[in-house]
């Protein structure tokens, strides 16, 4: 097969880039290792920043969003007996929007598909080649078990955290920082009303809860577990009575619950790789970093590295190779202060280490939930910087 731009993954990196590319005139060919069925059931995250929608919008894709995300003003800190709610319109002039990344992958897989995209589901042993010439390629077993090789003028590595992509990188060029946190999270998706107007992250002495939504039906709940946590440990009632504790303690407010739908525990650690680029191979979204999902920036990363790929690629292509040499630099700009703050809401809010510890993160929450200038600092991050694209 033949095309412009060559992209290993379907995820929300993937099809945006295509669709984004698309706009531009730059065709490409979508190559998945799942399937479509196993891709739109995933459950990840659900909070979308107002540059994120404004992309999403700007590339056609608002209409369901528009009709069905929820604007939220801000989130609630809270604490044993302290519950705050940090109004980041009031602070920085912006919103955040409930819609999850599930959502936002079907949107995206019906505009690409309506638009006719060459995509592939259920490839296996993905390699990409001579990304340093030309003339890069990537070979791949289709799902009936044939061999394939795109050629293309440009490869994108849109796989993902455990895709091969960014290892055809040559190692004297790639660079790594890693942070592995010691604890996971247990994720619950519940068919009951939020008991709360906006996200409830809280801290407590057993551990960090955060309360968040899909939809005025559907809540989604997190609780801070050891990592590794064995799943069976955690009885729907052991569940709640966590939740109730950790979101609830000293302050005048019952949780709701409901049947429990979906559960998993998820690995937090932070990871950057540098460069996002080598030769004619482009790295984007969890391919080159990852973050906790304390701020919320995983699904926004991704939307915000295509958004300045685009553009570039589409100018490589007709010849013109300026934006697509400052790609990495300008994207890693984002990843590195997206980075930072997952880290710092991560280590702020989840309990680890001595009493000490917990004074520092209980005097850093009381800071930033009544100074104006933390509590801006908190929400210029949030609800995200916006892109210069
Ligand atoms: P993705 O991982 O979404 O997509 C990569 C795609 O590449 C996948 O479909 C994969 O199957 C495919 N692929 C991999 N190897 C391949 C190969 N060899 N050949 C072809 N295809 C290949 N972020 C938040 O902000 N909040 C959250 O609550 C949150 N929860 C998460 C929970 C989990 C379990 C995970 C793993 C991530 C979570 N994230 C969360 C982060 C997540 O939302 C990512 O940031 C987002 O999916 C990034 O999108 P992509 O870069 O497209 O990567
Ligand atoms: C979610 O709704 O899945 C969610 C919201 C906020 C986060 C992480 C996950 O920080």
């Amino acid at each position: 097969m033949r095309t412009q731009v060559a992209i290993i993954g379907a995820g929300p990196a993937g099809l945006l880039l295509s669709h984004l590319l698309a706009e531009r005139g730059v065709e490409s060919i979508v190559i998945e290792t799942r399937s479509q069925d196993y891709v739109l059931a995933r459950i990840r995250a659900g909070i979308l920043e107002q540059s994120s929608v404004d992309v999403l919008r700007a590339a056609g894709l608002g209409g369901r969003l528009d009709a069905e995300a929820l604007p939220h003003r801000g989130i609630h800190l809270q604490w044993p007996g302290e519950r705050h709610q940090l109004d980041f319109v009031d602070l920085v002039g912006r919103h955040v929007y409930v819609y999850g990344q599930t959502e936002v992958t079907h949107d995206l897989v019906a505009a690409r598909e309506a638009a006719g995209q060459q995509l592939s589901y259920g490839v296996t042993d993905t390699a990409v080649h001579d990304i340093h010439t030309e003339r890069p390629s990537v070979t791949f077993t289709d799902e009936a078990g044939a061999a394939q090789r795109i050629e293309a003028d440009v490869v994108v590595g849109c796989d993902g955290s455990f895709g091969p992509s960014r290892h055809a990188i040559p190692e004297s060029e790639r660079v790594t920082w890693a942070r592995t946190y010691p604890y996971a999270w247990l994720g619950v998706l519940a068919d009951v009303a939020p008991s709360t107007d906006e996200l409830i992250y809280a801290w407590h002495p057993d551990g960090f809860a955060l309360h968040s939504m899909r939809s005025p039906k559907v809540s989604r709940f997190y609780l801070q577990v050891e990592p590794g946590e064995d799943l069976a440990a955690w009885s729907d009632d052991r569940i709640w009575t966590a939740l109730a504790t950790r979101l609830g303690e000293g302050v005048d407010w019952s949780l709701a619950t409901g049947p429990i739908t979906d559960r998993s525990v998820l690995p937090m650690r932070s990871f950057v790789a540098s460069p996002m680029r080598s030769g004619r191979l482009f790295l984007a979204g969890d391919a080159a970093h990852i973050v906790p999902p304390t701020g919320a920036k995983g699904l926004n990363l991704a939307i915000a590295d295509v958004s300045l790929l685009a553009p570039a690629l589409a100018d490589l292509v007709a010849g013109d190779a300026r934006r697509a040499d400052s790609y990495s630099d300008r994207a890693l700009d984002r990843v590195w202060r997206c980075t930072h703050f997952s880290w710092w809401m991560t280590t702020m809010l989840h309990r680890a280490g001595d009493d000490f510890d917990a004074q520092l993160q209980l005097s850093q929450l009381r800071w930033v939930a009544n100074s104006s200038a933390g509590g801006a600092g908190l929400a210029e991050n949030y609800a995200g910087i916006p892109l210069e694209l």
